[in-house]
């Protein structure tokens, strides 16, 4: 019988890590941010979300399960999500009359994470992401990834990023509405196919302080994020896009790894002060600088070999190209591979960004 087809679509969306920070909001209500960022977006056979959404007229409420367990979905940016998307749908709906009436029917939401959930491994980037696609694959949007990223965003800021591979950017937009507030392509995956992370895991625990509301404090306490905002930010956009452009790791990698630590330097300018990085988290660094350090010592080579990022938690991501896997990769399995403080997979895996 008709009244019982269920309607289904599965999708798959990846992590992304930022190589320039987004960090403050000017609405909070649309996820509306203070500075653009830039991404990039980790390989879906390695950290990801898998969504399916089923409707049918016998779905009696909308529901989602995250890694088998119940989550609560009647938050205002789920609910944001939701209510764009069957507007959407509604609209279609009413201008052809042949379509199923799926706005109408309530959602079964299921999703699987291969990885620690809120780690500061960008767990609610791959997660609405995942969910803004499927539902609209479900139904039937004729929508671009950047046209879909504009729902994502209202979910979780960085969600918006991972809804292309590649190198992505997210344009903080000047309209009040949000409607430029999106995110676009930089570069395929494929422009730099030899671009590699590392991931180390050096906690899978919930973070102290949620994203959300840690940039809200540093907005309103931090003198030194005025200046990331007005002058470090834009200026280091440009420069990014351009070392993407140019395959220049050299520059890819200073900046990333200034970016990173003005945006936990804003951290700790917040009042009272936020402490994503830990000892673990230091010690990665030390690791890099001394590889980059002992690679340009060496004869007729040029460096950095290597670069690191911290998201809000402690979990360092190493970028490098395939070249340096040895070298890189190498040392760290040497000194940090068997030592306590590192969870995870052993304290380490190495991700892959190229599809
Ligand atoms: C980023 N982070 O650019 C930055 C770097 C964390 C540090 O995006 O409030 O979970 O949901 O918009 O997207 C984490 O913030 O925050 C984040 P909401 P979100 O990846």
């Amino acid at each position: 019988m008709a009244s019982d087809e269920v309607y289904r679509a599965s999708t798959f969306a990846p992590v992304n890590i930022a190589v320039i920070k987004y960090w403050g909001k000017r609405d909070p209500k649309l996820n509306l941010p203070t500075n653009s960022s830039l991404s990039v977006t980790l390989s879906q056979d390695d950290l990801r979300t898998h969504t399916t959404a089923s409707c049918s007229p016998s779905i009696p409420h909308d529901s989602l399960t995250l890694n088998g367990s119940d989550q609560d979905i009647s938050g205002a940016r789920t609910q944001a999500c939701l209510h764009e998307l069957r507007t959407q749908r509604q609209q279609l709906e009413d201008g052809d009359s042949t379509l199923p009436k799926l706005a109408a029917m309530k959602l079964k939401l299921v999703s699987e994470n291969n990885f620690p959930t809120a780690a500061g491994l960008a767990s609610s980037a791959a997660g609405f992401a995942a969910l803004v696609r499927v539902i609209a694959d479900l139904y039937a949007f004729p929508l671009t990834p950047t046209q879909l990223s504009r729902i994502a965003r209202q979910g979780s800021g960085s969600a918006c990023r991972s809804l292309m591979g590649g190198y992505v950017a997210w344009e903080k937009g000047v309209e009040a509405d949000g409607s430029d507030s999106v995110a676009y392509e930089v570069a395929p995956a494929h422009h730099w196919p030899d671009m590699r992370a590392l991931i180390l895991v050096a906690s899978a625990e919930k973070k102290d302080v949620s994203s959300t509301a840690g940039m809200q404090q540093t907005v309103a306490s931090s003198a030194l994020f005025e200046q990331r905002v007005k002058e470090v930010v834009p200026k280091r956009m440009r420069a990014m896009e351009k070392a993407i452009h140019e395959r220049d790791f050299a520059a890819f990698a200073a900046l990333t790894r200034k970016d990173s630590n003005n945006f936990h330097a804003c951290c700790l300018d917040t009042d009272p002060p936020i402490f994503y990085m830990n000892d673990t988290s230091r010690c990665a660094v030390r690791i890099c600088e001394a590889i980059n350090a002992n690679h340009e010592a060496s004869a007729g080579k040029e460096g950095p070999v290597c670069t690191y990022t911290f998201d809000a938690g402690p979990n360092a991501v190493v970028y490098y190209l395939a070249d340096n896997e040895e070298e890189v990769v190498g040392v760290f399995k040497s000194i940090v591979g068997d030592k306590t403080g590192w969870e995870g997979k052993r304290g380490q895996t190495v991700k892959r960004m190229n599809d």
